[in-house]
């Protein structure tokens, strides 16, 4: 029997979930740096164990040379989102890109699973440069609810546990918590936008905090100090009152002062 060797099997496997998980989290980063909402909430990524597969393998009578073809989760992605209408919203993202190709998807959420397991799943061939070439690799996404993210990781726990064979009422406790789940995000669901708005804001204060701190950081190096101690003075005296429209007037205020010492565009970090 040829001997199998896993590391280097598993390397492209590895790179492409670590680029994944990278543009995954970098695109919830631009939403935030724009101040929009981000549909996505957290990135994971692993890929499968040997253990893992070997099991897989055996439970769906897959041979060794079917393995690549047919184990379709050896790389993994999860993206966990807040609310259940965010998980659509990912989901267009990803058959919009062009870095990846989607070959199937999985809908239980409208199809619940029989123990009660609800996530959006979606196959797609991810490109990876190896130093044998270029190589399409399958990759499968997990896009859930933090709620459901819970409820799966626990029941996944038991598989483990009772070797798939949960008792009888733990899997009715399991059940009931699978409807508390779905209760849990239509509620959620109902206050979406109200949440969105709230996140909206802080994230908005927090962005145009750093913009201040940086402007002033700059006229620090370009102008008289005692100048810049006032408006620093000024600066904390307005974030105190926790009004977002007059940090908003103050930050427009300063660009002008720090448009007439160019300070601005200066990083001093970058420089020289
Ligand atoms: P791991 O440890 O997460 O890698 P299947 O025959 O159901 O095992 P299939 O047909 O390849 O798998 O696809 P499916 O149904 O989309 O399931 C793939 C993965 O979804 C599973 O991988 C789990 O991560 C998750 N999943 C599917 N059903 C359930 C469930 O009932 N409970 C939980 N907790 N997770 C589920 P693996 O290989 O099972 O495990």
């Amino acid at each position: 029997m040829e001997i199998q060797l896993w590391r280097s099997l598993l390397d492209p496997y590895a790179l492409a979930v670590k680029e994944l998980t990278l543009k995954f989290e970098h695109l919830r980063q631009e939403h935030k740096d724009q101040d929009r909402y981000s549909p996505i909430e957290q990135v994971r990524g692993r890929v499968k164990s040997v253990a893992s597969i070997l099991e897989k393998m055996q439970r769906k009578n897959v041979t060794m040379d079917r393995m690549l073809d047919e184990i379709e989760d050896i790389a993994g992605v999860r993206i966990i989102c807040q609310f259940e209408e965010d998980i659509d919203t990912v989901a267009d993202l990803i058959r919009r890109r062009s870095d990846m190709r989607v070959k199937s998807e999985k809908d239980y959420l409208r199809h619940i699973k029989e123990s009660g397991y609800r996530s959006y799943h979606m196959i797609v061939y991810y490109p990876v440069e190896t130093l044998e070439g270029a190589r399409e690799i399958q990759v499968e996404i997990q896009i859930r609810t933090m709620a459901m993210n819970f409820w799966a990781t626990v029941e996944h726990s038991l598989q483990y546990k009772y070797k798939g064979d949960i008792p009888p009422h733990v899997t009715d406790r399991l059940s009931n918590a699978a409807d508390a789940i779905i209760m849990l995000d239509h509620e959620m669901s109902e206050v979406r936008s109200e949440i969105m708005d709230a996140q909206v804001s802080s994230q908005m204060q927090m962005n145009l905090v750093q913009e201040i701190l940086n402007t002033i950081e700059n006229l620090y190096h370009l102008t008289n100090q005692r100048e810049v101690a006032k408006i620093q003075d000024e600066f904390f005296r307005i974030f105190r009152l926790k009004d977002l429209d007059r940090l908003t007037r103050f930050q427009r205020e300063l660009d002008i002062i720090a448009e007439g010492y160019r300070a601005q565009e200066v990083n001093f970090n970058d420089a020289g």
